[in-house]
Order: structure tokens, then sequence, then C-alpha cells
């Protein structure tokens, strides 16, 4: 038995700072054109889709610094994305910088990704939880990398989605380096884990691994889906956005941790591979069945809230 959904991973190339989102959104629609017109039936695109990666700057201008999150989702300069979705009848995944104006005045932000399906609905949310690099300004990096100033970690969990005929899953960049973000949704079920990155090649406190970036990136989606016997589709921001160059390598991995498509370049690029959901059980029940030898009784120290 086969259950087959064709899936892109739409690696974008660099986004300038002054770039608008409905310059953003005419790429990727062009991306999910390809897509569907290869087979797709849901699209994958990177983290923080809509702007540069703003977290490279140190922006004290309060004003400024909400120009790079949208307040409400769709809104007008995605509506042509949602609105070709529905025509194509294709979903997607995508990551936006998220505002919440609460009731008693007070902002709440988050590093959120949505999923939509083939109607154009809406049908899940998550918001990041492992937020990377720090609060303060820091002088002596060459580009800041500030999510932990401009976002709060994610407070919707990993949640899985019934969607597309199966069992869909979000994380955002740093999460996909964490066992912890697979396996909370490999308890659910999850069948296919999508996710966006924006991964500087230069790591700017621990320079001697930048020629591990690439290996590192792979290494923790080939974990994160054979530990688990889920698929996961990775999409970049690639190139040199801003002075700043981010890895590309985009890839579709199996359940069996085998890296079965990937992007050849930095820029905007389509890959579709199409993806059999049932492979998952191959693992889930020939080595790692969950039921059977999973020992949580040794694990509590992973959920403790400090080692
Ligand atoms: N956007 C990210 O979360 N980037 C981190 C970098 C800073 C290491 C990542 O894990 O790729």
């Amino acid at each position: 038995m086969t259950r087959r959904l064709g899936v892109a991973a739409a690696q974008m190339g660099p986004i300038a700072r002054t770039d608008s989102r409905q310059s953003c959104v005419v790429r990727m629609s062009e991306m999910m054109r390809e897509a569907h017109a290869k087979g797709a039936k849901v699209v994958v695109f990177p983290e923080l889709a809509l702007t540069s990666f703003f977290p490279r700057w140190h922006i004290e201008d309060e004003e400024e610094l909400d120009t790079f999150y949208e307040t409400e989702m769709p809104n007008a300069a995605v509506c042509p994305l949602f609105d070709l979705a529905a025509a194509l009848g294709v979903g997607f995944y995508l990551g936006y910088a998220e505002l919440v104006h609460e009731a008693g005045g007070g902002k709440r932000r988050f590093n959120t990704s949505i999923l939509v399906n083939g109607e154009g609905a809406i049908v899940g949310k998550y918001r990041k939880v492992h937020l990377p690099g720090h609060a303060e300004h820091e002088s002596w990096r060459p580009f800041q990398h500030l999510e932990k100033a401009y976002f709060e970690p994610g407070d919707l969990g990993f949640p899985v989605f019934e969607a597309f005929d199966g069992k869909m899953g979000m994380c955002i960049c740093n999460d996909r380096r964490w066992p912890e973000t697979y396996r909370v949704m490999g308890l659910q079920g999850v069948e296919l884990v999508m996710l966006g990155y924006n991964t500087p090649a230069h790591n700017p406190p621990v320079p001697e691994h930048d020629h591990l970036m690439w290996f590192h990136n792979h290494l923790s989606m080939q974990a994160g889906a054979y530990q688990n016997g889920n698929w996961v589709v990775g999409v970049a921001k690639a190139g040199r956005e801003e002075g700043c160059d981010l890895i590309g390598q985009s890839a579709i991995v199996a359940p069996t941790g085998e890296i079965v498509a990937m992007a050849q370049g930095v820029g905007d690029e389509v890959v579709v591979v199409d993806c059999d959901l049932e492979r998952c059980d191959e693992i889930r029940r020939q080595i790692f069945d969950f039921a059977l030898h999973r020992q949580p009784q040794h694990y509590g120290l992973i959920a403790a809230a400090k080692a």
C-alpha cells in the first residue's frame, strides 16, 4: 500500500532589506506554479519568508522593528499566494514574524509558521520554541542574531495536524537541531515535518565550526527523520543576503534518513519529491516501535526543567 504526497521544497535566494512583501509573494507564487506543474500538493517555504532576516540588525526604533512583523494572516500582501493555492489546489508552509497586539496594549512577538491547505485555509500554526542568538546588542559580532530580543519562545508546543491525507508537523530553523522537536511530534505519529531555516555560513561564537554548517544542517534533519520514522522537508533562505552568507542545501529526507532530493544552488529553486507517507511505517514497525521498545521511565531528565 502506498500513500503518496507530492512535496516541494521551495528554497528562496536572498531578500534585501528594501524588498517588499509583494515582491516576495511574486517569487513564491512563481515557485508554487512550478511546484504544481511538477506534481506537488504542498509547498514548503523558508523561515521569515516575507522579509530579510532582520534579527541580524540591532533595531532600536520600535516602530521600525514592527514593520518586519505581520499583525494578521492572511493579509493584503499575502492574499495572492492564498488565492493561488486555492486555484491550484496546492497547500503551503509559510514562515513569518508574528506581532500580537494584546487587549491591554501589550505586544507579543513570535517567529511563526502556518500550514495552509489546498483550499487556501489555514489549518495549522506553530511558534518557534528554540530561539538561538542573544538578547542584547553585541558589538563584537560582524552581524547580530537578536532572535532572543525580537521573539519570545513559542507557546503552542509541537502540534501535529491532520492534512493532506497524513499527519503534518512544523518546526522552524534552530528547532531542527533538537531531538526533542522530532520526538514530541513522533509520539503523536507525525509523518512529515516541514521546516524553514536561515542559517548563516559563519557562526561568530564558534567560527571553528564554519566548515561544518552544511554537515550539521543535514545531520540534524537526517537524524530527526530516521530516529522517528518521518519525512523531513528542510527549506533554506540561502545566498548572500545583505552581506551575510546563508547556507542552502534545502533537502527532502526520507524516514530512512536518506536525503532523496536537494537544492543545487543558493537562489530560488524548487525541488519536488513524491513522498510515500506509508514508508514511515517501515521504520516505526521494524526499528523504532515506540510502544514496544521505549523505556520512558529512564527519560525523566529530558523533560525536567533543568538538568
Ligand atoms: N534562524 C536560526 O535559527 N538560525 C540558527 C543559527 C543562528 C545557528 C540555526 O540553528 O540555523
